[in-house]
């Protein structure tokens, strides 16, 4: 930190602005949560398309909303029509990855049959996937690239949209209650575009690579099957594997690695194989496919939703690429380890690790990450690398390592330590501005533990004394030292 000039002109309007407090918690102390927004109703994803410029979803009235520096704009940028009941409504974002060139923004919902949002009467039109244009204001020039089914449902309507770092974009849809091939139920219907991962061209067309693409038909735009329903995709961004979470009914949630051609095993199977009565003899096994067991699953549910992988050090190093999930039932932020191979994660726990199931007697703490959210629909790294939390009780929450200011305070003239110096730390950016007080003690020394990273003002008065001023920027996960001589008056 350099020696700077008081600047006085701030204080007045810094003083109204207070400190933010959170019932938020996250396991470890260097990390801390901000809350970005509130205010938005039941919202299911979000996408970002500039840093701190996101766009979310609102479930149940189908509005797209847009949150600028942390402001909830007033108008939405788009407002379709959807159908609300049970689990339909504005479900999945995927903003093109070389967005804003082109500047295209994939939208999936189960689109109302009546142009006005409904409540399931009359049927809505289906599960659909739409490219639309974003025009700096507003998504415009709706283009319908999939229209999947949406009955019976209401549930498993999956509609997470991810594009992968192959340039194409994956869709996930559940079971809609169809018990089908699909289902691995081999009397019953063929291909009719349930319990599927889709994996398509980002016009909408079918890749010529599809793993099932030689079948033709429906088959060809399949990337996996045999799921119950889906709210999470994400890629490893090392391996460049996909990965997903899939919803069990009563028992076994799952995180799965997903090779081309992955067949989940639902309804014959949910969680490992060993643990289902009847083994693998009833899957419907398509030409080019596999089954295999998820890498982790729960064995009394928690409704897994979102999953990311971190792609910074924002959190810090010991962070970097690993996995995080979020589930609904508790509000509860995961943490997972992937092990050195990164086609397993990795448990300390003898319990976790020995069959990768969460039974009731196992302890969790080790996989338990953050609590307190609310019901989490959506976890997406910001450009800036931290990790953003979406709840479902309308707010966006942001997690980022914690910076440490400290140092001694001593008579510039005497050299003598000295105690009761209040030291104020003003942080100025990134928002929420925020002031935070402490002084020196016997040792003329303070320190700040917790701070969030970013641009810093810090004052230092002592009656006797003229004032000390020092401004910088405080890195994260790092302590920054600044020691101070006060001269005397
Ligand atoms: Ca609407
Ligand atoms: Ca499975
Ligand atoms: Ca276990």
């Amino acid at each position: 930190m350099s020696k700077a000039r008081p600047y006085w002109a701030a204080i007045s309007w810094l003083l109204l602005i207070t400190s933010l407090c959170t019932a938020q918690t996250i396991r470890d102390p260097t990390l801390r949560v901000t809350e970005i927004v509130g205010g938005l109703n039941a919202p299911t994803a979000m996408g970002f398309i500039g840093t701190d410029d996101i766009l979310v979803l609102q479930k149940n009235d189908g509005q797209v909303r847009r949150v600028i520096n942390g402001v909830l704009q007033p108008t939405p940028v788009l407002d379709v029509a959807v159908d609300q009941t049970s689990e339909r409504g504005l479900l999945g974002i995927a903003v093109h990855p070389a967005f804003p060139s082109p500047p295209w923004v994939y939208l999936y919902y189960t689109e109302s049959g009546t142009g006005a949002d409904t409540t399931g009467a009359p049927e809505p039109l289906g599960n659909r996937l739409y490219r639309f244009r974003w025009d700096g204001n507003a998504l415009v020039e709706p283009a319908l690239l999939l229209n999947l089914p949406g009955t019976p449902g209401p549930n498993h309507d999956g509609g997470v949209l991810t594009f992968g770092p192959d340039g194409k974009l994956y869709a996930a849809i559940g079971d809609l209650n169809h018990r089908g091939q699909l289902q691995n139920v081999a009397t019953g219907p063929g291909a009719d575009d349930t319990s599927v991962i889709l994996r398509l061209n980002d016009d909408g067309s079918t890749p010529s690579d599809n793993p099932f693409v030689a079948l033709g038909g429906n088959l060809a735009k399949y990337y996996a099957y045999g799921l119950r329903n889906s709210f999470g995709l994400a890629f490893d961004p090392l391996t460049q594997t996909l990965w997903q979470t899939e919803n069990g009914p009563s028992t076994y949630d799952e995180i799965n690695l997903i090779a081309p051609g992955f067949n989940s095993g639902w309804v014959q199977i949910m969680g490992p194989a060993v643990r289902a009565p009847q083994g693998l003899d009833d899957l419907v096994q398509l030409p080019g496919s596999h089954y295999a067991d998820p890498r982790f699953s729960w064995l009394e549910t928690v409704a897994p939703t979102a999953i990311a992988f971190l792609n910074s050090t924002q959190l810090g190093p010991q962070y970097q690429h690993d996995m995080f999930v979020g589930d609904i039932n508790s509000g509860n932020l995961y943490h997972f380890k992937p092990t050195p191979g990164r086609d397993s994660l990795h448990f300390d726990t003898p319990a976790l690790a020995a069959d990768l199931v969460a039974d009731p007697e196992d302890d969790l703490q080790e996989i338990v990450f953050g609590t307190g959210f609310e019901g989490i629909t959506d976890l997406k790294v910001s450009p800036d690398g931290r990790l953003y939390i979406l709840s479902f009780q309308g707010k966006i929450f942001a997690v980022s390592h914690e910076a440490t200011l400290q140092g001694t305070i001593t008579d510039a003239l005497s050299g003598d330590v000295l105690e009761g110096v209040r030291v104020t730390a003003w942080h100025l950016a990134p928002e929420p501005i925020t002031r935070i007080p402490t002084s020196t003690d016997v040792s003329g020394a303070y320190a700040f533990s917790r701070l969030s990273p970013g641009r810093y003002w810090v004052f230092f008065s002592r009656s006797g004394y003229k004032l000390g001023v020092r401004h910088g920027d405080l890195p994260p996960g790092q302590t920054t030292i600044v020691n101070v001589q006060l001269p005397p008056r």
